[in-house]
């Protein structure tokens, strides 16, 4: 009796070593395990006979069918084991784990703005506040408040995009100023980033740019106040060596106006390195970067401000054309091709 149990015993175990491989999924397993250790299982019904036997028999009986629970357990558990890893790896096809990951090219910031970024930065240390406001404007605060009345040539349909008869794009940053002076008393102190447009596309106009443009109001405010804000900011922004140069002008809402030209940022004036004739400024040691003047009386009147108790400059620059300076890009058009080589330059 105790003999075939024995036996009986270990045919369990083999039956189970043949049969655990043919399971090919968890339920599979399952479904083995009742079979063989569940309640009504195999092994269960083993114990059945065994509560049976003789007390001589017990105790090498129930030594057997503890080995044979403990050897099942461990078929079952290890076959559980290799269809789990199984499953892990087939969700994973063709993943491999120790490659190196794909790293995103970092971006960088366009060259435009990093001048425009500088520029204000340096005004701001000078006491000027940043404001901003719409690229969409109305006809006076682009036109009118700036002295430009209706049959001023600015105004025609060759240079200026229009939205529709009373709107535009706006041709210049002017008209931020205009609202700041429309909706504050003096002292104004401002400056006046962004995008401005205009009907003119060849190599050297895009019919998008930048500008920056400062305005100071205040009780007497002169063109020597005009000048010297202007050398410490020029001094900042390229080096302190610069030199300042006004060239007299007409601009429609100054007056007296000037073109504010710069010792040359390559030859430092000499107009010519090693040599050779400058590039830069053609030999002439000076560069322009923009325009300045006192605030026209007429443009303090359109803004309801006193031209008899206030005064006031402003000037503007081309942030593009600072940016070409600053940078030595010889060529506007890179600005807007987007090209990743020049980007990436300015990382
Ligand atoms: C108000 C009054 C006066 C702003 C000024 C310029 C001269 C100037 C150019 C620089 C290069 C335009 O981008 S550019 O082509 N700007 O020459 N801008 S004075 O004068 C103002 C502005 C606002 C109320």
């Amino acid at each position: 009796m105790l003999k075939s149990f024995l036996e009986g015993l270990d045919g369990l175990t083999l039956e189970c070593e043949a049969r655990r491989g043919q399971a090919c999924s968890l339920k599979d397993l399952e479904a083995l395990r009742v079979e063989f250790l569940g309640r009504k299982g195999k092994l269960a019904g083993a114990m059945v006979a065994l509560a049976q036997m003789g007390p001589e028999d017990k105790p090498a009986a129930g030594k057997k069918a503890n080995e044979v629970k403990t050897a099942l357990t461990a078929l079952l558990e290890s076959r559980q084991a290799e269809l789990e890893a199984e499953s892990a790896q087939g969700a994973l096809a063709g993943f491999d784990p120790s490659l190196p990951g794909r790293r995103p090219a970092p971006g960088s910031l366009h060259p435009v703005t990093l001048a425009m970024q500088e520029i204000c930065e340096v005004l701001t240390g000078l006491g000027f506040e940043v404001v901003a406001g719409p690229e969409v404007e109305n006809d006076w605060n682009n036109f009118e408040a700036l002295n430009m009345p209706p049959d001023h040539p600015a105004r025609d349909m060759q240079d200026t995009l229009y939205v529709s008869e009373n709107i535009v794009l706006r041709t210049h940053t002017s008209p931020l100023q205009v609202r700041t002076m429309m909706s504050r008393k003096p002292p104004v102190a401002v400056i006046a980033p962004g995008k401005v447009y205009r009907r003119d596309s060849d190599i050297t106009h895009t019919p998008m740019f930048h500008q920056i443009e400062a305005l100071l109001v205040d009780t007497n405010v002169s063109m020597a106040d005009l000048r010297g804000t202007l050398t410490a900011f020029v001094r900042q922004l390229f080096s302190p060596d610069t030199k300042v140069r006004f060239r007299p002008s007409f601009f429609p809402f100054t007056e007296p106006s000037a073109e504010l030209d710069i010792s040359c940022v390559l030859c430092g004036g000499e107009g010519h390195v090693a040599g050779a004739p400058c590039r830069v400024c053609k030999r002439t040691g000076w560069v322009e970067i923009g325009g300045c003047g006192m605030v026209d009386p007429n443009v303090f009147r359109q803004v309801g401000y006193d031209p008899e108790t206030v005064t006031g400059f402003a000037f503007g620059l081309g942030v593009e054309r600072v940016a070409m300076l600053k940078y030595g890009i010889g060529d506007l058009r890179m600005f807007f091709e987007n090209d990743v080589r020049f980007l990436e330059q300015f990382s």
